[in-house]
């Protein structure tokens, strides 16, 4: 039995020291939150970094999502995808919005933009995809299917920080995306989110929205939330940025040495890098097929537990398969064939900058040899 436990992933946190400095600026201004010189810094500082034209903060990712369907107005019906963090739908659902779930594609894992039309009733109003492990989605097809039916087109991109499509942010394709800076992901803010979008309208909306709906000092225009980001999250976020490309560089590191471990093991596929695409390397997620490879997912997820070490199965079980959901029609087991068997199949492998060249061979070990 090995000794130290590894898990899926680990934070990145900048050196400690340097952090210090910050929050001693924080304790001698005394602004805390509430649109604060950090707060400020970081959304200039990400619209550089990501290439986009206008970014609000938000305390986490779910809350921009749930806010990104409130200043997009949807009601009705969304087409989304099953294959996701149960934030994805519950965001439709606080907001009263019926998920309509479709099948994906198994070449990226994200929604299939073939099966939108048919989905498509006179009650929906959007589409939601995911740029799931931060593979992009098939934008362009679906940007034609949202144009023509006259659909809102918001993307979940918390998995998709610094993802780059044809030298595009990810994040500017659809109406609105919406980013994750929590702890598990590539760029984190502790916990923390942001939505992206295309004008400054629609940013000045979106912080009214997140800031319980003042729109100056004694008006409330809308219903808002409060979702704003402290100072304290977006000064850890000015400094994380000096380190993310340093972390996404580990990160592909490693993936190149799993692919180049399971290159040829029977049973274990995985994704290679598309065209056009800038990866962030933020999951390693294999399929495990029982018949070639010997045992089945399960047994590989449990051995690896035996060896101390945690991967983590997401994004079973579908989302579509919660009981919040089951009951919906989009959801009867059969109906996402591709979906229900990546499920079935994956394990998303250990993935982080601090993640050593020994504890990589562990894994690649223990997965190696199945059954020990
Ligand atoms: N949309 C998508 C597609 C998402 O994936 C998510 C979040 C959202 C929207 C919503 O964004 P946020 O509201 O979260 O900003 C984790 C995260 O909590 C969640 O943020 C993430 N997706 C999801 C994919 O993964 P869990 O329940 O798997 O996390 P947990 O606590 O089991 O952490 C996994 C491992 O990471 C632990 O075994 C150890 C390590 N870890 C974790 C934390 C939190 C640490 O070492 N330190 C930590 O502080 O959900």
């Amino acid at each position: 039995m090995s000794k130290n436990p590894i898990y899926v992933t680990q934070p990145f946190l900048p050196p400690l020291e340097e952090f210090s400095r910050y929050l001693q600026e924080i304790w001698d201004s005394k602004t805390l939150t509430n649109n604060g010189p950090f707060h400020q810094e970081l959304e200039q500082k990400l619209c550089e970094y990501l290439g986009v034209s206008y970014i609000s903060l938000f305390s986490n990712g779910t809350q921009a999502l749930i806010t990104a369907l409130q200043a997009l107005k949807i009601s009705g019906e969304v087409i989304t995808t099953p294959f996701s963090f149960v934030a994805t739908s519950h965001a439709l659902w606080w907001n009263n919005i019926k998920p309509v779930f479709i099948d994906i594609e198994s070449s990226t894992f994200t929604l299939d933009p073939d099966k939108i039309e048919e989905a498509i009733t006179p009650s929906t109003k959007a589409i939601l995809p995911v740029h799931v492990y931060g593979n992009p989605c098939n934008v362009y097809k679906i940007k034609d299917i949202a144009e023509r039916h006259g659909l809102k087109l918001l993307y979940d991109a918390a998995h998709a920080f610094g993802v780059t499509l044809n030298g595009n942010s990810v994040a500017n394709f659809g109406d609105l995306s919406i980013l994750s800076f929590h702890a598990t992901k590539v760029f984190n803010t502790f916990e923390g989110g942001a939505i992206v979008c295309h004008d400054a309208e629609t940013k000045i909306h979106i912080d009214h929205l997140k800031n319980f709906g003042f729109t100056n000092e004694t008006t409330v225009e809308y219903a808002g939330i409060n979702a704003k980001m402290n100072e304290f999250q977006a000064a850890l976020g000015v400094l994380q940025l000096r380190y993310v490309g340093t972390s996404i560089d580990k990160r592909r590191n490693i993936t190149e040495k799993y692919r180049k471990a399971f290159s040829g093991l029977p049973g274990i596929s995985y994704l290679n890098d598309l065209n056009g695409v800038k990866h962030n390397y933020s999951y390693f997620p294999i399929l495990v097929d029982p018949e070639k490879y010997g045992i089945t997912r399960d047994e590989l997820y449990d051995n690896l537990k035996r060896h101390n070490i945690y991967g983590r199965r997401y994004f079973y079980p579908l989302i579509s398969q919660f009981p919040t959901y089951c009951d919906l029609e989009s959801a009867k087991p059969g109906r996402m064939p591709v979906a229900e068997r990546i499920a079935a199949s994956v394990i998303c492998l250990p993935i982080y900058p601090g993640l050593n060249d020994n504890d990589i061979q562990r894994i690649i070990a223990v997965i190696n040899y199945k059954k020990s």
